[in-house]
């Protein structure tokens, strides 16, 4: 393991070469927060509570329609400023702060990129996040305050129209937000160095199919507990594996680049 976690340590420290994250739920599981697929500990494995016909549901737009209330009751579990960034989310704004970092494609709701102080430039949330909320019938906007405050005791409704509000967080059945395709055509076209993909199972498209269309000079790394996707289906000879907790990679990445006591100070800075 620590070969490898050498070898993108040495990628890393070439001049001019920039890192990009394609990172996943498996990131934040070690500041409290669930995955959806881990067994025993995934959010799927312990939604039979809201009494969901299948897992999914819960994050699926027509369900939503006819039964908000499971999502609200996840959501108010979920909701950030519950938690802090993990190791890795500090790593990624050290990136970041070494000027290595070119951009952090998220499928996280949780915005703990931002709170590790990684820069709205370099963030884009596949997914949507908690940031804005819309009434899903005329679109009309609701403050979060205002959202937070109805979800004490009801279901956020819209004050224009009386449909559901929901946090703009991208549910089954919906698109992804212009950013995403934006930015990845300005990406994806430009010199791509590295790619380091972490703590996802590669199973939501159109997300999971970016490592595929990472360009051929472009080393691929999967930080994660288990091999997935294009990893596993079409695996190329230059991708380094680590199948392993994504703090403890980064943690002796680091560490092969001396950096550790800067991301230490930024741990515990919080
Ligand atoms: P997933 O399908 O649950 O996969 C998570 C992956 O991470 C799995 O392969 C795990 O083995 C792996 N993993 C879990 N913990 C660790 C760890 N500490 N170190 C290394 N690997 C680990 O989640 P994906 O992100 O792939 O699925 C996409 C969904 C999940 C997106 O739509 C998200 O919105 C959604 N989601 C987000 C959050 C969040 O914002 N924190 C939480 C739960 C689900």
């Amino acid at each position: 393991m620590e070969k490898k976690i050498q070898k993108v340590a040495d990628i890393l420290k070439k001049d001019d070469v920039k890192v990009t994250f394609f990172v996943g739920a498996g990131i934040s599981t070690s500041c409290g927060i669930p995955d959806f697929r881990s067994p025993k500990t995934g959010l799927y494995s312990n939604l039979k509570r809201l009494q969901l016909p299948y897992p999914e549901a819960v994050f699926d737009i027509d369900y939503f329609r006819r039964n908000p209330k499971a999502f609200y009751t996840l959501a108010e579990e979920l909701y950030p400023g519950k938690f802090v960034p993990s190791k890795f989310h500090y790593f990624i704004r050290l990136c970041q702060d070494k000027k290595k970092l070119k951009r952090c494609y998220t499928q996280n709701i949780d915005t703990l990129e931002r709170l590790a102080g990684v820069k709205d430039e370099f963030i884009v949330e596949a997914h949507g996040s908690f940031a804005k909320n819309h009434c899903i019938d005329c679109d009309a906007e609701m403050e979060t305050e205002e959202l937070k405050k109805q979800m004490k005791s009801k279901i956020p409704t819209c004050a224009k129209c009386k449909g559901y509000v929901k946090p703009d967080i991208v549910f089954f059945g919906e698109a992804l937000p212009p950013k995403f395709f934006d930015r990845w055509d300005e990406d994806s076209s430009s010199k791509m160095d590295l790619a380091l993909v972490a703590g996802t199972s590669l199973a939501v498209y159109p997300f999971a199919g970016l490592p595929a269309e990472v360009s051929k000079d472009c080393t691929r790394v999967l930080i994660n507990r288990e091999q997935c996707g294009d990893f596993k289906a079409n695996p190329r000879k230059s991708d380094i594996l680590l199948l392993e907790s994504c703090d403890k990679v980064v943690e002796q990445l680091a560490k092969l680049l001396g950096w550790e006591e800067e991301l230490d100070a930024l741990v515990e800075q919080g």
